[in-house]
């Protein structure tokens, strides 16, 4: 029962209420009222997160330098439990942790306007400048080789060694156009080895749930720090042409609806920019574009694997639901790469 989290945090059963919130494909989340106040109540995936402690660490570091160095920045940081920890482990339950409800604050599911997409951008941007300046040596990675596109790509080679036959075949199509653009994988393999691409401390799940909005739509902090180690800004940029920059998600299945909007590019470039421009090098500002590819692209290689697997990570809700996830996201590949030319002219 999950209600047995709440003593750990001092909070009463009786006045209690909790219920499911969000969309996130791999943490659970509910929202809790306790004694009339609202918090967030997540539960680690362990199967993802092998060593939840890790974020625990990580959350720690940043809270502890922001709030030395940058202390007007609103850092949402997890309440303690009765022992003084920002995680709680519940025998045969898992992992929790607890964050307050950030008053006055909005986050939402989808993005509506350019302008939205700006406020976030900025706001990812923001985080990694102000961050700057911190010692990377102190992360752990709580996903190993989360983001690196050419693991990916192996493993997704492997899985066409040794996956489920039937779905390899059925997949035809798509493997054949995942490896026609396996050109953005050598792209990666040699940022990897150029000292002009620069490992920062980076957020990697930049979609806009992980936003929080003030009343008047103003960016206020990012929030979901799980997967924030040492990364390439690409996963941050990237992430955010993936999922703001069409209407429909990487859950639709009328790929007719899928759309790259030249505004919101603009607003991502922008919002972006504005915060990290001393701070990317020449080289990396020429692959913001590429950023874009990055991202989707590899999110289509990680749903196919999966599916090929046996949606062994992502939670299938019908069959062939990560076939479909995957076909949605080489389509958005390939209208993304039809704006090739006109997007140059935006950075
Ligand atoms: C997962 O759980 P969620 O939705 O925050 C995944 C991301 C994918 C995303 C695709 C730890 O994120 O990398 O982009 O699904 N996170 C992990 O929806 O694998
Ligand atoms: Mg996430």
């Amino acid at each position: 029962m999950i209600r047995t989290v709440l003593p750990a945090y001092g909070l009463k059963e009786e006045d209690t209420s909790i219920e499911s919130f969000g969309t996130g494909l791999i943490n659970n989340t509910w929202k809790v009222i306790s004694a009339g106040k609202p918090y967030i109540l997540q539960r680690i995936n362990q199967k993802v997160f092998k060593q939840p402690q890790d974020i625990a660490g990580n959350i720690k570091l940043i809270a502890g330098y922001l709030s030395q160095y940058h202390p007007a920045y609103r850092f949402v940081a997890p309440v303690l439990s009765v022992t003084g920890d920002n995680m709680v482990f519940i025998k045969s339950e898992g992992f929790f942790r607890l964050f307050p409800f950030v008053a006055g604050s909005h986050s939402k599911d989808v993005v509506e306007t350019p302008e939205q997409a700006y406020q976030a951008a900025a706001q990812f941007g923001r985080f990694t400048r102000l961050l700057s300046g911190i010692d990377l040596s102190g992360f752990k990675i709580t996903i190993p080789s989360f983001h690196d596109l050419a693991l990916r790509y192996e493993q997704f080679l492997a899985a066409l060694k040794k996956g489920n036959a039937e779905r390899i075949s059925q997949s035809q199509e798509l493997i054949k156009i995942i490896s026609n653009h396996s050109g953005i994988v050598k792209v990666y393999e040699q940022m990897k080895t150029d000292p002009a691409f620069r490992l920062r401390v980076t957020h990697h799940d930049t979609k806009i749930s992980n936003i929080l909005f003030d009343k008047e739509d103003k960016g206020l902090c990012v929030i979901d720090l799980d997967t924030v180690m040492p990364g390439y800004f690409i996963s941050d940029a990237g992430d955010m042409m993936r999922t703001y920059l069409s209407p429909v998600s990487e859950e639709e299945n009328d790929f007719s609806k899928i759309e790259i909007r030249d505004d919101y590019y603009k607003a991502i470039v922008q919002g972006y920019l504005e915060e990290m421009k001393d701070e990317l090098t020449e080289t990396e500002k020429k692959h913001f574009f590429y950023a874009g590819k990055f991202m989707i692209y590899m999110q289509a290689v990680r749903f196919l694997a999966d599916y090929i697997n046996n949606d062994m990570y992502y939670v299938a809700k019908y069959p062939g639901h990560n076939l479909i996830r995957a076909k949605n996201q080489l389509t958005l590949l390939s209208r993304l790469l039809d704006k090739k030319t006109l997007f140059s002219r935006f950075n």
